[in-house]
């Protein structure tokens, strides 16, 4: 029985052997955060002097990829990057993604955007049928605070503001419980729209192109 750190460890080793191909002296990998891209992180060392260097997607992961010695490029000086290797949440079969329960999810949605292709590594709990579970995350401008919990509570849900938190970005996160998400996407748009959100942690509008899940079993990929 593998544990639940081994099959992070077998989905980061996964994304490594998926952008072997893409590695050249001009490529920017983008690096999301979170404990499975940790450890696709510590496993980019073995690309160190390969490539030009990587995005990050918080300064946590900045952090890592610089103790490893790995360039770290800033997003306004790049403009093509194969891939951006993350973790999430939860996923769906249809590749939809919450994120954010690290507390990047701007920064992530920001890089991912950039990369051609969006490759998510988790183990297999992070897939679900239906998004929702796991209580949404949604960046804030600070002073929307209470004015976006009523409207979030008027959607259904249970706005719970993240206490001792701020994000990269000087934003506070709002986590959201007991959402039902029919149509991730269209929630997305709509919570999207409400003035004073930064970033929803559904990535659905852009969800992740290709998913390498670790099971007992082994990779499960999802294109
Ligand atoms: C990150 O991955 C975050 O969006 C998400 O919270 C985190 C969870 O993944 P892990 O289980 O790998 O820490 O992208």
């Amino acid at each position: 029985m593998l544990t639940q750190q081994q099959l992070k460890q077998q989905a980061a080793d996964a994304a490594l052997d998926y952008i072997d191909p893409f590695v050249g002296p001009d490529v920017v990998i983008g690096v999301g955060t979170g404990s499975t891209a940790d450890l696709f992180i510590d496993g980019l060392v073995r690309f160190k002097g390969r490539v030009r260097g990587a995005v990050a997607s918080s300064e946590r992961s900045a952090a890592r990829l610089a103790a490893h010695g790995i360039t770290v490029l800033d997003l306004n000086d790049v403009a093509d990057m194969p891939v951006y290797v993350d973790g999430a949440d939860e996923i769906d079969p249809a590749l939809n993604m919450v994120k954010g329960g690290g507390g990047a999810l701007t920064r992530e949605k920001i890089v991912a955007s950039v990369a051609k292709r969006f490759v998510c590594i988790a183990d297999e709990s992070k897939l679900v049928d239906r998004l929702g579970a796991f209580p949404l995350p949604v960046e804030v401008i600070p002073m929307a605070r209470e004015a976006l919990a009523r409207r979030l509570a008027a959607l259904g849900g249970q706005p719970v503001w993240r206490q001792g938190f701020v994000t990269d970005n000087g934003n506070i996160i709002l986590d959201v419980a007991g959402l039902t998400i029919k149509d991730p996407a269209a929630f997305e748009a709509e919570v999207n729209n409400i003035p004073g959100v930064v970033t929803c942690g559904l990535f659905a509008r852009a969800g992740a192109d290709v998913a390498l899940l670790a099971t007992q079993g082994g990779i499960r990929r999802l294109d």
